[in-house]
């Protein structure tokens, strides 16, 4: 097949392109059009010069008999796709070039179009950051997820608390996705298991349709386009005919209604929605539809199943498609009639699974009764390829099915042929606590791949003038080997090239203050240090920890307010799960603090505190460029890898940060003296726990401390309320699980340390520069070259 090869893009072409989509696929002229036609027309455009290089590379998958990765998520937090695609296909010059010649603006155009919050945080972004290094690689691939209506809550402040609203990104139109109603698949739930023959039949009691959405995913110049492909669920008969005949009108819609909840809306629980059997049906759902097509598409190129392992790799994206084991078992088993040991090895053959957390809140388990009444018999095989992996290892104490829970950890790592973790320090942790014992059965079965993030988006287009200085100094190799930064380093001590740094840095945070100011009513300085921390609102990250140390020093600034303060600016985005209260309670004392602080004429130009609603991928490429310092302050141990902190590393932003996850790695690469270490190591972390009253003697040990927490517990941040945060405070100065105290006198001396460093800007300039020049490895290029060699097996063919 051969279809009309596009002419090569210029300016002109891209605007005819984009007039003749306003015509004809949106029934539009330049008059009548607005912001959205436009914005779809321009979309259209860049989309269709994805579509050749989309068709080829299925094409030459099956030319090359190649092995197809598939990676299945819950989550793909892609956020906008117009920018990212022009971005790849290097058309920015021609699509601002067209849209000025039509009068239009091009941030007005890309930023109208909505972010696909399909995710909660880092799990759901790394899974959008693997599938462009796929395509950018050219590795045959394909993401499966689902397609919810409605992504992650919407989030505002009503006095400072947090309030959320459905996110409905479907409600605007949407350009990248192909529906596909010819690829689906037909999925069933409860029921019951019968004997026929020796032969286990599952009959189910409930069934709804999975159908396809496909969005194509363009590698760096758009020389390879992978595919996600998400499902939406539809009821297996759309209308109940008898009902309406009847004049139940409602009745007759309710099939269609009901099967769509399944694919209604992400849970915004980034640990676990412990036990909701609606999880367990959307973890089924996506699965089942997505091994179903998998197989497919193996059928129509092999006739042996045992070739599964050499053509198919499948990745968990954590346990939350874990069902992918009994399931494909019961596929080749049950339906193909293949011995069940086979089956299982087979599936063992293409399984990989990767661990994001140690968090035991977070460790997926089932009841074997929420279980065992949705899928009988994935309730058996569960038990048989438990019985099998005893029979095998004879000394083990543990098992899937214990407690009457079905343990999805470590499901996953029996049916897996390779268990990565995501982080040099977790993966060792995982090693040592939550599968010490599988690891020691199974010792070369855990891998680490550390994490990564693609510099295309979190570089290149988000921060478009240190691009253009990297690539004035070095070229544009960079791009697509990230390594090449560390061409940088010989630049950073001349003198007339650091200015030009320090100058996109200026440029950056003037334009963030400028955005403030335009749509939050904000006045900063962008002479001060713009101190960030942006992620999911979690007591383990210790957002607390940092307004602490906020309160502390706004305290300090007032005994002494003609001191040389080094003026800051802090600024806090994220979002708490609904249920979770703590959470909630700390992002409204920040947003008291803040009210109070930023109130204060005598502090107001030494230190202000900022909480944006709402943060999300969009929000995340604005602060990120503009940011002098990182914040990375979670419990040792406790954060698997993090990502936002390879982001601020990569485009100049040091980190205050204790040696968690891969601030550990990032810390070895960049050098300890242009790093802000503070706190104890995840092995300190246990020992302090067994201290009796670690918190009070912490408290006891630093009146700053002291101080802060009193202000807080006296109302000065809640004056009409003045016990608002007695839950603060009393976990703080008791439990105090996390830390927060026994780590705050050394964070404040790495603050202080920042301070002083911040006041010498050249050697600050310097500093940032090597966290660029030296962060190329935290490419997502490298985590996924490592995944194609060590996990699966698989090659790339650009
Ligand atoms: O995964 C995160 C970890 O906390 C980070 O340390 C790590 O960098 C990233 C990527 O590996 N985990 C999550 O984001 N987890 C979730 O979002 C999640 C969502 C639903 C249910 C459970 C966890």
């Amino acid at each position: 097949m051969n279809i009309a090869t596009l002419p090569v893009v210029s300016r002109d072409n891209l605007r005819d392109a984009i007039l003749s989509h306003l015509a004809y696929s949106f029934g539009k002229t330049p008059e009548t059009a607005q912001t959205q036609d436009w914005r779809m027309a321009l979309s259209y455009a860049v989309r269709d010069r994805m579509v050749e290089a989309w068709f080829d590379a299925t094409r030459r998958t099956y030319d090359a008999g190649a092995k197809r990765v598939y990676y299945l998520s819950m989550e793909f937090l892609i956020g906008r796709l117009l920018e990212d695609g022009i971005v790849n296909l290097q058309l920015l010059d021609q699509a601002r070039g067209a849209l000025d010649e039509l009068g239009l603006d091009f941030a007005n155009i890309v930023g109208d179009e909505p972010d696909a919050a399909l995710g909660n945080g880092g799990l759901g972004r790394l899974a959008a950051c693997f599938l462009e290094s796929l395509s950018t690689l050219g590795c045959p691939a394909m993401g499966y997820g689902i397609r919810y209506e409605h992504g992650l809550f919407q989030q505002s402040f009503a006095e400072g608390r947090q309030m959320e609203a459905p996110e409905t990104w479907l409600l605007q139109r949407h350009a990248w996705e192909f529906e596909r109603p010819e690829s689906r698949y037909r999925i069933g739930f409860g029921g019951s298991v019968s004997d026929e023959a020796g032969k286990a039949v599952w009959t189910p009691a409930v069934e709804v349709d999975a159908e396809a959405f496909d969005t194509p995913i363009a590698g760096w110049q758009g020389k390879w386009v992978n595919t996600l492909r998400l499902w939406s669920a539809r009821a297996v008969h759309p209308f109940d005919l008898d009902s309406f005949n009847r004049g139940d009108f409602e009745g007759a819609a309710q099939p269609e209604a009901l099967a769509r909840t399944i694919s209604r809306v992400l849970y915004p629980d980034d640990t676990t929605e412990q036990g909701k059997e609606l999880r367990l049906k959307q973890e089924f759902f996506f699965t089942a539809a997505a091994l179903r097509d998998i197989l497919r598409r193996f059928d129509s190129e092999y006739d042996d199943p045992g070739l599964l392992p050499s053509k198919v790799a499948v990745q968990l994206n954590d346990t939350h498609p874990a069902i992918a084991g009994p399931e494909l078992v019961r596929l080749l088993h049950d339906e193909r009639g293949l011995p069940f040991d086979d089956a299982m090895g087979i599936a063992q053959g293409c399984l990989n699974y990767t661990n994001h957390t140690l968090l035991p809140e977070a460790l997926e388990t089932w009841s074997e009764g929420v279980f065992g009444k949705l899928l009988p018999r994935h309730l058996q095989i569960v038990d048989r390829i438990d019985d099998a992996h005893a029979k095998a290892n004879p000394s083990r104490s543990l098992s899937i099915r214990a407690d009457h829970q079905v343990h999805m950890g470590e499901l996953s790592f029996i049916m897996a042929n390779r268990v990565n973790g995501v982080s040099a320090l977790h993966t060792g942790l995982m090693k040592e606590t939550v599968f010490e014992e599988l690891h020691a059965l199974h010792p070369e079965k855990i891998v680490n791949q550390t994490n990564g993030v693609t510099p295309r988006r979190w570089l290149l287009s988000c921060n478009p003038r240190l691009s253009s200085l990297i690539t004035d100094t070095i070229s544009d190799g960079w791009v697509a080997d990230l390594e090449r930064l560390q061409e940088l380093e010989p630049h950073v001590d001349d003198a007339a090239w650091s200015d030009r740094y320090a100058e996109a840095k200026r440029a950056n945070k003037a334009d963030l203050a400028s955005w403030l100011s335009d749509t939050h009513g904000l006045k900063v300085d962008p002479e001060a240090i713009f101190d960030i921390q942006i992620k999911r609102m979690h007591e383990y990250k210790r957002q607390h920890l940092n307004i602490l140390e906020a309160i502390a020093h706004w305290q300090e600034i007032k005994d002494n307010p003609s001191a040389d303060w080094t003026p800051r600016v802090k600024i806090f985005a994220g979002k708490a799960a609904p249920g979770y209260f703590f959470a909630k309670d700390i992002i409204r004392l920040i947003n008291d603090v803040a009210r109070v602080v930023n109130a204060d004429p005598e502090t107001r130009d030494k230190l202000e505190v900022i909480f944006l609603p709402n943060y999300n991928v969009t929000l995340a490429e604005r602060l990120i460029p503009a940011a002098d310092l990182s914040e990375q302050i979670s419990t040792a141990g406790k954060e698997a890898s993090g990502t936002g902190n390879m982001k601020f590393a990569l485009n100049g932003a040091p980190t205050v940060g204790t040696l968690d996850g891969a601030n550990v790695e990032i810390r070895e690469r960049v050098g300890a003296e242009n790093f802000f270490l503070f706190g104890m190591t995840a092995d300190e972390v246990d020992a302090r726990r067994a201290v009796e009253d670690h918190a009070r003697k912490a408290i006891e040990a630093d009146p700053r401390l002291a101080r802060a927490l009193k202000a807080i517990g006296d109302g000065v941040f809640s004056a009409n309320e003045p016990d608002r945060y007695a839950n603060i405070v009393e976990n703080l100065s008791g439990h105090d699980y996390f830390l927060v105290c026994s780590d705050f006198s050394d964070y404040w001396r790495a603050q202080r340390e920042v301070d002083a460093a911040f006041a010498d800007r050249s050697a600050w300039t310097r500093m940032a520069a090597l966290n660029t020049a030296r962060s190329g490895w935290f490419s997502s290029d490298r985590t996924i070259r490592g995944y194609m060699a060590d996990i699966w097996d698989a090659k790339g063919l650009v």
